[in-house]
């Protein structure tokens, strides 16, 4: 059932490591604010306090202890701090959130990769997401080598390793088919981006959706 309090639009990004999720967010906002669209940016885990509070926790690698389904529990209680304190609030104000990851990223790391029941992780994505269900699902698929290949050159300049990236090229081949998956799955929900082009190219391909499915104008 779709959510009575949702006013604004709310745009998710997806994919594996380094697909450039972040700088697409950034990119999306600066579009908005030149349409005059108030947009909020924010991401998961994460979000909100509490939320982030968690982030710090589950991306140490103390999550890893966990079996996936107590992970993708950690991820979903994130989630509905996130939900309450910041996305629904902008959404009903009106304004458009823009969001780095959300529930498809449980879906693809836990669910699939951790040979989750899919009616479990329904189950926990409707107890944690409700009715707030994105607009629009923008799921940026490149080559895991060229994602890690990415998040390893920016490691090189300070950033660390987190939990995911440094699991196996295997592991990052088997997210991308999973997140392949999950678009196929919901065509009207989820736009497939070619994220191994450059920043730019990814970024007009991204407008052109938004413009199309959001905006309701023709491109
Ligand atoms: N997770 C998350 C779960 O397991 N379950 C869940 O439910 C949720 C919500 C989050 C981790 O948590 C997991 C998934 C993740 O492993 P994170 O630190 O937020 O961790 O990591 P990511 O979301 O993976 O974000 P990254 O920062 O690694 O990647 P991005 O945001 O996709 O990429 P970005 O924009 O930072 O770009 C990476 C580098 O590539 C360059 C950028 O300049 C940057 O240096 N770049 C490009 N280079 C060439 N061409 C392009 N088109 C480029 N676009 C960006």
């Amino acid at each position: 059932m779709a959510d009575p309090h949702h006013q604004g639009k709310f745009i998710t990004l997806e994919g594996g490591e380094g697909a450039g999720k972040s700088t697409q967010v950034r990119a999306i906002a600066e579009r908005l604010a030149a349409r005059g669209i108030e947009t909020l940016t924010t991401r998961e885990p994460g979000g909100s306090a509490k939320a982030e509070e968690l982030r710090e926790v589950i991306l140490s690698g103390f999550a890893k202890q966990f079996s996936p389904i107590g992970e993708a529990m950690l991820f979903s209680a994130a989630r509905i701090d996130h939900l309450d304190q910041t996305i629904r609030p902008a959404l009903a104000r009106g304004v458009w959130v823009v969001c780095d990851r959300f529930m498809d990223s449980t879906q693809a790391y836990q669910g699939a990769l951790g040979n989750i029941d899919p009616r479990l992780i329904k189950a926990l994505e409707r107890v944690a997401v409700g009715p707030t269900r994105p607009d629009l699902t923008l799921i940026l698929d490149l080559p895991a080598e060229i994602g890690l290949a990415r998040a390893a050159a920016r490691r090189k300049k300070g950033a660390a390793a987190d939990r995911f990236e440094g699991e196996d090229l295997e592991f990052h081949q088997a997210l991308r088919k999973s997140f392949l998956e999950i678009a196929a799955a919901e065509l009207e929900r989820c736009a497939v981006i070619d994220a191994a082009q450059d920043v730019d190219q990814v970024s007009a391909q991204i407008w052109d959706e938004i413009r199309r499915r959001l905006l309701k104008e023709s491109v």
